[in-house]
């Protein structure tokens, strides 16, 4: 099958999910197109079977706000045609739902083509931008008018019907893993490079938006800092950035955090954690916690979104109400117990993460575009 992937090339959730999707597909035998304004950061493998076309937007002394939307649009219609794509799936709703649309439409009546659009909501494009009501009457018909859409939890699915005049039926595909790559790799001189014996390792990776609620990782840390010697990971960098590292700096704890900025290899680093703290505001899945729990970290988040779909409270780690720092606090410092609780809770962790492989999650997406697409 010839499948055309729309997606932004950043670190976010949604960006990585598509790639990662991409490649399993190459990898399957299908010929996979990525259509994005830059190569996808996780497109870090060469394969006969990818492709990458680059939107590129003209830019006009008229345009305060180069339509994007736009180019994208005709680079979807172009490639649709040179690649003789079969399927067009498009991963975050704004703005590529509606730049999909506009090309499934422009397709079938100019060019005479039926191109099948599913579209996958990550997060954000529903629960933070979409209901802006700027967008959302354009949300709703765009996901109307696709001919499949898919949500990676319950929960999102469910809101989507709250916030949304949404007429069809929305399949929830979770986000997946590779339970090869991402697995506990002992390696204690990296260990050691950032604690010392007996120092536990408190560990938090995001994108550094308000969203993830990082100053609320940081008073968990210097609460749970009072009882246990231990440091701080942050990986990842976004606009919060900066005022953590004040706050780091007003609590007197900028020798025990490390900001290590956004890293390739998160299974190596998250392989050297203790416990994974995910405190956010709003999280639709929480694909960053899997990765923790497949390297047999814990998991302390909050009950919003999807999470309460991912983590399971007592098991492999536990979660609380949004901004119960205290609450937070009081876990971490159950798992870390002991060493025979703290096991305990890693292996469970692990077994967990089980059910999102690779191998249980790919193959729905692919009967997805088997029903969809036209023989
Ligand atoms: O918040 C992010 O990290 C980025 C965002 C995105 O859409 O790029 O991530 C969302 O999609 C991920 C993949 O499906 C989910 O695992 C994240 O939970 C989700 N983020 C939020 O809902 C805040």
């Amino acid at each position: 099958m010839n499948i055309g992937i729309v997606c932004y090339p950043t670190f976010g959730g949604s960006g990585v999910v598509a790639t990662e999707l991409g490649k399993l597909l190459a990898i399957a035998g299908h010929s996979v197109h990525f259509i994005s304004y830059d190569q996808p950061a996780r497109l870090d493998y060469f394969s006969q079977n990818l492709f990458y076309h680059e939107v590129t937007v003209s830019t006009y002394p008229l345009f305060q706000y180069p339509p994007y939307e736009l180019a994208l649009t005709g680079k979807i219609v172009e490639v649709v045609q040179n690649a003789k794509l079969d399927v067009l799936h498009v991963h975050y709703a704004i703005p590529h739902a509606a730049a999909a649309i506009m090309a499934k439409n422009i397709l079938r009546d100019i060019n005479g083509i039926a191109i099948p659009v599913i579209t996958t909501l990550h997060g954000t494009d529903i629960t933070l931008v979409g209901k802006d009501p700027n967008y959302e009457g354009v949300v709703s018909y765009s996901l109307n008018q696709s001919n499949a859409v898919t949500a990676v939890s319950a929960s999102l699915r469910d809101d989507t019907y709250k916030y949304f005049k949404i007429n069809k039926a929305i399949e929830v595909i979770p986000n997946f893993i590779d339970l090869d790559k991402y697995s506990r790799q002992t390696n204690l001189t990296y260990r050691n490079a950032f604690a010392s014996d007996g120092e536990l390792i408190l560990m938090h990776t995001s994108n550094f938006r308000k969203v993830k609620r990082i100053e609320d990782v940081i008073h968990i840390f210097n609460a749970v800092l009072q009882t246990k010697a231990c440091k701080l990971i942050l990986v990842g960098d976004g606009p919060e950035r900066r005022s953590i590292e004040l706050l780091c700096a007003k609590l007197n704890i900028t020798k025990q955090v490390v900001f290590m900025g956004k890293q390739d290899a998160i299974e190596k680093i998250l392989s050297i954690a203790d416990v994974f703290i995910m405190p956010s505001e709003t999280e639709s899945f929480g694909l960053a916690a899997l990765e923790a729990m497949a390297c047999g970290v814990p998991v302390v988040c909050t009950n919003t979104g999807g999470l309460p779909e991912l983590n399971i409270h007592g098991y492999s780690g536990f979660i609380a109400n949004v901004g119960d720092t205290d609450a937070m606090t009081g876990y971490v410092l159950t798992i870390l117990e002991s060493d025979a609780s703290l096991d305990q809770f890693r292996a469970n962790a692990r077994q967990n993460s089980l059910k999102f492989g690779i191998e249980k999650i790919v193959p729905q997406y692919e009967s997805l575009y088997n029903a969809l697409v036209i023989p």
